[in-house]
């Protein structure tokens, strides 16, 4: 794909604004020096502009996005039908696990060209949201046939090549996926093309990391799917494999999403699947634990204790009706969080991060659920624990404004009208809880800016393809 944002190296340069969010808070007349390999070499509050370019507005770190499937950005709206027939009663029996059959039947039609043009797309949207990396939790591996490609990374190499058109910083997870559920269920048509053995993965992992290392933007973990999907005995040989090919990458995993989850675990291997994980791996600061949904007392502190991310995908998990985490007890005991756009129902860190607050606010009927006590402020709360566990979730130097970071940053327009009048942890209030319309003006990654103005240098481009993509796609579905 041409107009690649390219990532050879720069040269130094020196931006200055009135205001930036620093990793001790708002900060006043900010430099920030950034190298020819795009991180930060030093921030410094209180300086003049000097020859520095002046950017105008206020500088935020740019947000991490913890998870993505990227190629549900083109099932998103396809899957509000009814889909189960009415129950004896008239009942709704839509759920989670039928929304599931659409998106397995859906991923059954779709080529590597498809998945470059659904991702470079997403990751456009991405970057114009104030999102400047992306966890890519990537299991559709096969062929349509459930048979490896001539190269067996060639999904995840597209998807990687879509994260360069667009300059978004990505953490590439490649899924193993050992089986078809609980009780060695026949794997369905779109589950085919999923399904990896351990050597397979352990493979492709790393054929990845030799492939991207020494990449700034890229950093390669593993993400076993789940404990529905991955036993214990390939679980705990991959964990093994993959830590004698980097011991220290993030290892991401779906945990505890829907009630059946935790009575089929509970069924067939005597615990409960956040307990059970607990006890059966290491789980520590590189793990992330995503939609660890249904959790109780015990699970959410020793969760927290871990130094674990649990991984919240907000919309997706109100879009599937999953339920709720309890987030309250698990901020009260010191957890660690961040948030993903997950099947990009939405792609928006306004979205998640309020849609976070506001389901906590219904169910305790109080309001700033998130803040830090007396006059805290819930929107520089909520964005600041997302920055932190989005850049531990995501194993790369980011998340903050400071030396040795990579150079990711957005610029919220402070003349946008949801803004006008706000200052410090008010930006934040206000951007967070302040209106529908994005006033991200800019964004920078590892050094370049990527968004001028509201667009991106590649949209047109980037958008041609994902429409021809998807009129096929319709086309076929006809
Ligand atoms: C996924 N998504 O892998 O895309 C899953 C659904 C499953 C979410 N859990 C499929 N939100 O869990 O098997
Ligand atoms: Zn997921």
């Amino acid at each position: 794909m041409c107009c690649a944002i390219e990532m050879t190296s720069l040269a130094p340069t020196l931006i200055w604004c009135e205001k930036a969010l620093l990793a001790d808070g708002w900060a006043k007349d900010v430099l920030l020096e950034i190298d020819a390999a795009g991180d930060f070499s030093r921030v410094s509050p209180d300086a003049s502009a000097g020859d520095a370019a002046r950017v105008a507005g206020a500088i935020l770190p740019g947000i991490g996005n913890l998870h993505s499937h990227a190629f549900q950005r083109a099932a998103a709206g396809l899957t509000e039908r009814r889909h189960s027939a009415d129950g004896p009663g008239g009942g709704n029996a839509d759920s989670f696990w039928t929304w599931r059959e659409v998106l397995h039947s859906f991923v059954t039609r779709l080529n590597p060209d498809d998945q470059e043009a659904i991702a470079a797309q997403l990751y456009v949207e991405m970057l114009k949201a104030g999102y400047t990396a992306v966890g890519e939790f990537h299991y559709v591996h096969q062929d349509p046939d459930g048979r490896p490609y001539a190269d067996p990374a060639e999904m995840a190499v597209r998807t990687l090549a879509a994260a360069k058109t667009a300059g978004i910083g990505i953490t590439m997870l490649p899924v193993l996926y050992t089986v078809g559920g609980y009780g060695d269920v026949t794997p369905n048509a779109g589950q085919k093309r999923y399904i990896l053995d351990v050597d397979a993965f352990l493979a492709l992992v790393q054929g990845l990391t030799a492939t991207t290392q020494g990449d700034p933007n890229v950093r390669v973990g593993i993400a076993p799917h789940s404990v529905r999907q991955v036993p214990a005995s390939p679980l705990a040989e991959a964990l093994a494999g993959f830590d004698a090919i980097d011991a220290t990458a993030p290892i991401h995993i779906h945990i505890a999403e829907q009630v059946r989850d935790v009575d089929e675990h509970l069924n067939h291997v005597g615990a409960r699947p956040v307990e059970w994980l607990l006890a059966n791996a290491e789980v520590d600061a590189r793990w992330c634990l995503v939609h660890a949904t249904h959790v109780n007392e015990a699970e959410t502190r020793n969760m927290a204790a871990s130094r674990a991310v649990a991984g919240i995908c907000p919309t997706t998990e109100g879009n599937l009706g999953d339920g709720i985490f309890p987030f309250v007890d698990y901020l009260a005991a010191g957890g660690r969080w961040g948030i993903g756009s997950d099947s990009h129902v939405s792609v928006s860190p306004i979205e998640e991060l309020r849609w976070l607050e506001y389901v906590q606010r219904l169910i305790t009927r109080s309001r700033n659920v998130a803040a830090p006590g007396h006059g805290g402020s819930t929107g520089a709360r909520l964005f600041g624990d997302a920055l932190a566990g989005g850049a531990q979730a995501l194993g790369r130097p980011i998340g903050a404004l400071k030396a040795g970071c990579r150079a990711d940053l957005v610029v919220l327009d402070t003349n946008h009208p949801n803004l006008l009048g706000r200052d410090g942890d008010g930006l934040l209030d206000s951007f967070i809880f302040g209106g529908n319309t994005n006033p991200v003006r800019d964004v920078m990654v590892g050094g370049r800016w990527v968004v001028r103005d509201g667009s991106h240098a590649a949209e047109d481009v980037v958008f041609a393809t994902y429409r021809r993509t998807m009129r096929r796609l319709a086309d076929e579905s006809l």
